[in-house]
């Protein structure tokens, strides 16, 4: 079992909880993340207190431990890593035609080419439901009580390698749409995972 309980503060080096935006997480907001494995399963649990009241927030787990600003944390946690090209660059057709020497060689200047091979952008959509959805990520999304305060579980059939380094808290629930799934708006609090 893995656990981290934070208190959010602003930030400062080496803090376990950091809240990014008062007005959506304000100091003092308390939270608690518990991981279990078995060999072939994972449970996790969220549960968080002194957030504002009756308001949904996106959760999830991301890749890197929190820092000065919320984009530390790095991506979302992806069990699965499919990355599909959409248009995968054909390779280059170059027509291996006979030199034809034109005239005496002497003077004449060779250029050399750079190759006409287009570098192969690893550019993954930015939002793709294949990808971000809450089977392939661990998404933790609250609607707090009137009180302040929330709580979630995900359960997934894998375990996590490398372990998810923190919980990001966002302004708004994680979307699900194909050109905005997992998108929740702006990062506005961080809890740092044990490695
Ligand atoms: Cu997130």
């Amino acid at each position: 079992m893995t656990s981290a309980t934070g208190t959010f503060a602003a930030y400062t080096p080496g803090a376990t909880a950091v809240t990014y935006d008062q007005g959506l997480v304000p100091a003092g907001a308390v939270a608690t993340v518990s991981i279990a494995q078995t060999s072939s399963d994972s449970r996790v649990w969220f549960t968080v207190a002194g957030l504002l009241p009756n308001r949904g927030y996106g959760v999830h787990l991301h890749t890197n431990p929190c820092g000065a600003t919320g984009e530390a944390a790095g991506p979302h946690y992806r069990h699965r890593h499919q990355q599909v090209a959409p248009n995968p660059p054909s390779p280059p057709t170059v027509a291996p035609g006979p030199v034809t020497p034109s005239g005496p060689a002497q003077g004449s200047k060779v250029t050399p080419q750079a190759s006409a091979a287009p570098a192969a952008s690893a550019s993954v959509p930015a939002a793709n439901p294949s990808d971000a959805n809450p089977q392939n990520e661990v998404w933790l999304d609250v609607t707090t009580r009137p009180d302040g305060r929330g709580s979630a579980v995900a359960t997934h059939p894998w375990t996590f390698d490398p372990p998810p380094r923190s919980l990001v808290i966002h302004a708004a629930p994680t979307k699900t749409g194909p050109s905005d799934a997992g998108d929740a708006g702006a990062r506005v609090a961080c809890l740092t995972l044990p490695a």
